[in-house]
């Protein structure tokens, strides 16, 4: 860094901490870029899951690595409701079927109900209380100054979807399955879980191991090619 770009990190308000960062040889970050992929590669999303129980403390781990993602101004505009509670469970998943009937006999454009047919969903949603934990990320739309008034969040879409994603990656690689349910609509989950009207419900995550026959529908991910541009 240069004499003068150091006197500006010096002058400012908010001050700067120098980055943890250590250097890896390049035959490390390969072997450990290819493992990741690898990994990340046998992820799936299953429907099926099993009754057995998962300790919370790995749940906890899961939603403390989502927390690490970053975010719009660093605001990190999610909640997370971790729910084990079996009423809560029945509630949410009857609440959940309820508008799927909706969906998926009349609201749904023929369009999307085609679009689904290869991963066989339907209004039916055992997930929902066969999973040990059903984890519901909220979207906070806005935020609160302490009195009360709105603080207005930016990207919160983008940084909730990045949340997930790492929400998703750490519960794989902890050896669990998650699924990305989202009930159609879902402001249900709001009032279910008393969560203010600033708070969207975005997607719900059932957690658990899958069930001895957790079966998958046979996709394939798009290749190389057909998802990169270089330039
Ligand atoms: N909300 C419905 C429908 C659904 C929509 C998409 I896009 C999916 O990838 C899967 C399902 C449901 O959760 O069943």
């Amino acid at each position: 860094m240069s004499d003068s770009t150091k006197d500006q990190f010096a002058a400012r308000a908010f001050p700067f901490v120098p980055l943890e960062f250590s250097r890896l040889p390049g035959a490390e970050s390969t072997e450990r870029a290819r493992a990741f992929f690898e990994e990340m590669n046998r992820r799936r999303t299953t429907r099926h899951f099993s009754t057995e129980p998962v300790p919370r403390d790995l749940i906890e781990l899961a939603i403390r690595t989502a927390g690490t993602a970053p975010s719009g101004a660093h605001q990190q505009p999610w909640t997370f409701v971790a729910v084990s509670d079996p009423d809560l469970k029945r509630q949410i998943r009857e609440a959940a079927e309820k508008e799927e009937h909706d969906f998926y006999h009349g609201r749904a454009p023929q369009e999307w109900i085609e679009a689904l047919a290869p991963l066989g969903t339907d209004e039916h949603k055992p997930h929902l209380t066969d999973a040990p934990w059903v984890v519901v990320l909220f979207r906070q739309a806005h935020g609160l100054n302490p009195d009360g008034s709105k603080r207005t969040y930016y990207y919160t879409q983008e940084s909730c979807g990045i949340a997930a994603g790492f929400f998703i990656a750490a519960i794989h690689q902890m050896g669990l399955v998650t699924l990305t349910h989202t009930p159609n609509p879902m402001g249900f989950l709001g009032e279910l879980l008393g969560r203010p009207p600033h708070e969207k419900a975005m997607l719900v995550m059932p957690v658990g191991y899958p069930a001895r026959d957790a079966k998958v529908p046979d996709l394939r991910r798009k290749p190389l090619e057909q998802i990169v541009v270089w330039k």
